[in-house]
């Protein structure tokens, strides 16, 4: 198995009382209407059935009087309990002695009712007595890929990019359609196709034929592409052309008109075009500030070129000054809260799940509840820039619901203002909601790299349609799909996916800890103190020195958690309460400091970096176990990763007690044994690393 086939496996199910069951209730497919959309659908559901049960299932075009097969029907549908059906949801109902009933408002809906239908089977569930009626809680459901016009991808670990730019529009990879496929599966409906950190280039005629020719293979399985763009693009753009513009002001009316064109002329070869994702003064990106105006100028100006079309702004809020005495951690808050309000009701504002960069932990960002006038969409990075490349194996999906989950107090109670309820838009009545995943595939032949991180881009698609499933329901569910269905082999791995994060977080930013990197952001350097600006050092974020560890964030440091509400700043403000995950975040901590677990801040923080490292070991235990139940390419491969990242995690735990040790002055604490290495070993490594 070289893992291609994602969780859409269809193999042959073995059990065959089971298998005939299934087949009893699915003799043929009826489908009524032609629309490329439903003929996905049929054969969706066509190939499925013919691999799950080893038959060929005919379509046809309608039911009449027929029973014992599978309707796809755009309708109501039979009524399943009192829940209503909207855009994008479906309905599963079985009837005995009748047929099963797909039904969607939408040919979209009947799409993902397949899909659901299909992972019934696939993961051995009952299809007699379906009462199920899903509707999704966020409207657009986006991946975002950051890929570049030459087939690079920024912070991709899976090979190049999967857009074959030099030869489309004419060649047309087969590739395009499995991945559309994987994404309905889980209900995606949207793909940037391209970096943030954008290229003009993309705005030309040339690209925007060969973005087309991408929609048109998307567009069969509901997915509308959007495009990153490059601010000043007026401007580039016109430097080239004879009397081109000399600006890209968004306040000047030729500009303006600019961008009503352009989206004029992206519209006229892609109807369906999703909208602008837009990463501006950020990062050396230039935009709207450039010119004295604001965010919103910026992003209302976009909105306006798509006002004739129902194409939307997606306006990152990814951003930070430069001024060393402010805290990164505030700039977003900032930037962006005095301007809510004021945006288009075509903008949406995409906020990173926390104030900083994707850390393995951070807590949720503080515009979270803090725009009530402006729709927030969740950013979250799939691909594994802070979590070990695609060597280290971890799930994510724990990492997506502790942030979700976590109440942001803005109700009085408490209740229903989760960070979740901010972006599902029940809080604040969003009239638009969104939610945006960073995409970790390429051209790698199993998409991911590792073939666990596959898990990943699985669960960010299911919490993007219903962010109450759990961690554990979706790893249970996709291991099923995916790797076995052996009970025991399950129950381990599910165990393992589960576990994973927090080891990776033990032996790499335990305790609060954040960003020891530089430039590589996977070799270990805490140590790391000279950069163009103080926040991209390493010690900007952990701030040891010889009394203690982590950043103050209190009244008495930069004073951040004012950002939050006063029931959120009461959990996080006291050192003595403040839970261990979050300590150094918010409190510059003395070693000696006596913690909640009765061990000292440096006691703790090394049984930290062992057992973490420690745990990896385990984890391989753990994969070795299941063996017989999985795929020989599969357990090599993986196997392979985790010896590497074993050996990794061992670094990570070496690099931070050897470099923290000057600071504390203290003991490595028994058991645990010192390194049989030193700092300057474990730096030669890092620096190493970065040789080009
Ligand atoms: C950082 C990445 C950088 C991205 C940036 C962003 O290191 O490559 O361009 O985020 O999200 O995490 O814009």
């Amino acid at each position: 198995d070289d893992g291609y086939r994602l969780w859409l496996k269809y193999d042959l199910i073995k059990d065959m009382p089971k298998r005939e069951a299934y087949a009893r209730s699915a003799q043929f497919i009826a489908v009524t209407g032609t629309s490329p959309m439903l003929k996905s659908a049929a054969d969706e559901l066509q190939m499925g059935l013919q691999g799950l049960l080893g038959k060929s299932v005919p379509i046809i075009a309608n039911a009449t009087s027929r029973t014992g097969g599978i309707v796809l029907s755009v309708a109501n549908g039979p009524a399943a309990g009192s829940q209503i059906l909207m855009a994008d949801g479906y309905r599963l109902t079985s009837r005995r002695a009748g047929n099963l009933t797909i039904s969607g408002k939408t040919n979209a809906g009947v799409l993902y009712g397949v899909f659901a239908l299909l992972r019934q089977v696939q993961t051995g569930q009952s299809i007699d007595n379906l009462a199920v009626t899903s509707n999704p809680k966020i409207q657009y459901r986006l991946l975002n890929h950051w890929d570049n016009t030459n087939g690079t991808i920024e912070r991709g670990y899976a090979g190049e990019s999967l857009w074959k730019w030099y030869e489309l529009p004419e060649t047309v990879d087969p590739r395009y359609r499995d991945y559309a496929r994987a994404n309905a599966s889980l209900g995606i409906n949207g793909t940037v196709v391209n970096n943030v950190n954008a290229s003009a280039r993309f705005l030309t005629d040339e690209y925007i034929q060969k973005v087309a020719a991408l929609a048109n293979v998307f567009r069969a399985y509901g997915i509308r592409i959007y495009l990153s763009v490059y601010f000043p693009a007026p401007k580039t753009l016109g430097s080239l052309t004879p009397n081109g513009l000399k600006t890209a002001d968004p306040l000047d009316p030729a500009v303006r008109k600019w961008w009503a064109e352009k989206t004029k002329d992206i519209y006229k070869a892609i109807p369906d075009f999703g909208g602008f994702l837009v990463k501006a003064n950020s990062e050396g990106e230039p935009g709207p500030q450039d010119y004295g105006r604001t965010h919103a100028d910026g992003a209302n100006m976009l909105a306006e070129a798509l006002k004739p079309y129902d194409g939307i702004v997606l306006w990152r809020a990814f951003v930070y000054k430069s001024d060393p005495k402010s805290d990164r951690f505030k700039a977003a808050y900032e930037e962006f809260t005095p301007l809510d309000g004021t945006f288009d009701k075509k903008v949406i504002i995409q906020v990173k799940n926390g104030p900083i960069d994707f850390q393995p932990r951070e807590p949720y960002s503080p515009l979270f509840g803090n725009m009530p006038k402006t729709p927030l969409a969740m950013e979250f990075q799939i691909t594994q820039e802070y979590l070990g490349f695609a060597t280290h194996w971890v799930y994510e999906a724990p990492l997506f619901k502790e942030c979700l989950d976590t109440d942001t107090h803005v109700k009085d109670k408490g209740t229903g203002s989760t960070v979740a309820n901010v972006i599902d838009g029940s809080l604040h009545q969003y009239a638009m909601t969104a939610i945006a995943g960073v995409a970790n595939t390429g051209s790698d032949r199993n998409w991911t790299g590792n073939p666990m991180a596959q898990a990943n881009w699985y669960a960010y698609g299911r919490l993007a349609w219903d962010h109450t499933l759990t961690s554990e329901g979706i790893a249970r569910e996709w291991v099923n799909m995916t790797l076995t269905s052996e009970p025991k082999a399950v129950k381990t791995i599910t165990d393992l996916m589960l576990r994973s994060r927090n080891i990776y977080v033990s032996y790499n930013t335990p305790l609060g800890l954040s960003r020891p990197w530089a430039g590589v952001h996977f070799a270990p350097e805490p140590w790391q103190e000279k950069s163009p600006r103080p926040d991209w050092t390493a010690i900007y974020y952990h701030r040891a020195d010889s009394i203690g560890l982590g950043f103050d964030r209190t009244a008495t440091g930069s004073n951040a958690l004012a950002q939050y509400r006063p029931e959120v700043q009461k959990i996080w403000q006291n050192p003595d309460t403040c839970p261990l995950p979050y300590l150094l975040w918010f409190h510059h901590v003395p070693w000696t400091k006596k913690l909640a677990t009765g061990r000292t801040l440096w006691d703790e923080l090394c049984t930290h970096f062992y057992t973490g490292a420690d745990s990896v070991g385990w984890m391989q235990q753990q994969w070795a176990q299941v063996k017989p139940a999985i795929d020989p390419q599969i357990f090599a491969d993986v196997t392979g990763r985790l010896a590497t990242q074993h050996n990794e995690a061992i670094w990570w735990r070496d690099s931070w007690v050897l470099y923290l040790q000057t600071y504390s002055k203290q003991p490595i604490p028994a058991p645990f044994q010192k390194p049989d290495r030193t700092l300057e070993d474990v730096k030669r490594l890092s620096e190493i690393y970065k040789l080009r």
